[in-house]
């Protein structure tokens, strides 16, 4: 029997939902362990051991220890989903699109809705906050929107571990990015009705 993948954690809906999402929709076992900061379970030398900084999410399968949730996702999507929940090299745009994409969801998308719940202590802080938080969903949507529009998943060939990626980090800019934006309202819709995000608990 596959000895179980130990993924790290704080809580379900932390960046180790697209972990679990991905691990639930490849149904590979799994065992969460949920460390409690306060009680200094991330700054233990065991825990330190397997990610430096004390962050999570950790995944461990066998030999193999990751952190960075998009390595973590790439890691399993590539070991145990190859050709469909990763498209495979020899697909080259299919390939490269998701590589784009998975590369996105945390450097151009999550980096920037973190910025949005910052800089908001005095009034003339929360207007500017506002206004930074409408400009970048409307950069957003040029990206997403024409793509969305007119498919189902990111990538034409399906749905695959990129989805997971974007719909676990949108919602942080639920209020600017998806209301009243329908290809989004759409797309979320679509990925809060996965059976196997349900399992993972993500939304
Ligand atoms: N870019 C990293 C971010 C890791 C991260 O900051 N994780 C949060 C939990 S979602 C954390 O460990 N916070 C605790 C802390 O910063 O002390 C990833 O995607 O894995």
């Amino acid at each position: 029997m596959q000895k179980k993948i130990d993924l790290y954690c704080m809580a379900y809906q932390d960046r180790s939902d697209r972990v679990r999402w991905l691990l639930e929709e490849l149904k590979i076992p799994y065992q969460d362990h949920f460390l409690k900061k306060a009680a200094g379970e991330m700054d233990s030398p065991a825990y330190r051991q397997l990610n430096p900084m004390g962050r999570t999410p950790t995944l461990v399968d066998g030999d193999i220890v990751l952190f960075e949730s998009a390595a973590i996702c790439m890691y399993i999507a590539d070991t145990y989903g190859y050709g469909s929940f990763a498209p495979k090299i020899e697909d080259r745009q299919a390939r490269a699109d998701y590589t784009k994409w998975m590369i996105w969801s945390v450097g151009s998308l999550e980096c920037v809705i973190a910025r949005m719940f910052t800089h908001v202590s005095t009034e003339e802080e929360k207007k500017v906050t506002h206004a930074f938080n409408k400009q970048q969903a409307e950069i957003f949507k040029l990206a997403l929107n024409p793509i969305l529009s007119k498919q189902d998943y990111i990538l034409a060939s399906g749905f695959s571990a990129a989805d997971i990626m974007l719909a676990t980090i949108i919602p942080g800019a639920e209020e600017f990015l998806v209301k009243g934006n329908p290809p989004l309202e759409a797309y979320m819709a679509r990925m809060m009705k996965r059976e196997a995000a349900v399992r993972a608990k993500v939304f």
